[in-house]
């Protein structure tokens, strides 16, 4: 990979790389994905306390996974569903973490969000589940360009709205890390990577502190 340098997004920590996997790349991972789907079927988180069902699906890869239901949001070393581990994060996303994710230790979870048809979406919020929030959060996008918005460190505060299209690569780290962000939509057939259509993401995560 060539070194790449990020476009200015106006936020500090938050670096977009845009169409930095390539399409053969960008092939490579949507197999990857649908491998690791075999052994690990995507669901439909629910909200906490109310089970209200999202507009998405999800899985993951790797030693943790990401999970939402009327327990709360919280990480789990199995699927929910088949009681297995969930599979390994695939080389490409461990390659570009060490590349940049500038973090002493590697990603423990992979986050598989799955955009399907015209409602898909996901309200604002701040990703604070982990421990490790020092670590960055990495993020590729596959598939339908989405208008992605980025605000402040408070709900009410102004926001952003960029989009995110196949193959481009997002870095939230410093004092980005914990800023509120969305999918206010996806644009339906931007892309033809997708079968069917849709957009995918995927977010490396550091879950736990490293210990030194
Ligand atoms: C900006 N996913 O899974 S990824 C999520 O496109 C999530 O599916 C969105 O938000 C998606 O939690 C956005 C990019 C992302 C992740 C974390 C951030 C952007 C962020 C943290 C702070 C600011
Ligand atoms: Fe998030």
């Amino acid at each position: 990979m060539a070194k790449p340098t990020p476009v200015e997004t106006g936020f500090e920590g938050l670096a977009l790389y845009p169409g930095l996997l390539g399409p053969a790349e960008q092939r490579a991972l949507i197999e990857a994905l649908r491998e690791g789907a075999k052994a690990a079927p995507p669901y439909r988180p629910r909200m906490p306390r109310t089970g209200q069902p999202w507009s998405i699906t999800q899985t993951n890869f790797g030693p943790l996974g990401w999970f939402s239901d009327e327990r709360g949001y919280r990480y789990e070393p199995r699927h929910p569903e088949t009681g297995e581990p969930w599979p390994p994060i695939p080389e490409i996303l461990l390659d570009l973490w060490t590349e940049l994710g500038h973090y002493p230790a590697p990603p423990e979870a992979c986050l598989v969000n799955i955009y399907r048809g015209e409602k898909a979406k996901m309200g604002l919020h701040q990703d604070r589940d982990e421990a490790a929030l020092d670590a960055p959060v990495l993020s590729v996008s596959l598939g339908d360009t989405c208008v992605f918005r980025v605000g402040g460190y408070e709900r009410r505060d102004k926001s952003k709205s960029f989009r995110l299209s196949s193959g481009d690569v997002l870095i939230l780290g410093g004092p980005s890390r914990m800023r509120f962000h969305g999918v206010d939509r996806i644009i339906p057939g931007s892309s033809q990577l997708v079968e069917g259509g849709g957009r995918l993401n995927l977010t490396l995560r550091r879950v736990s502190k490293p210990v030194a």
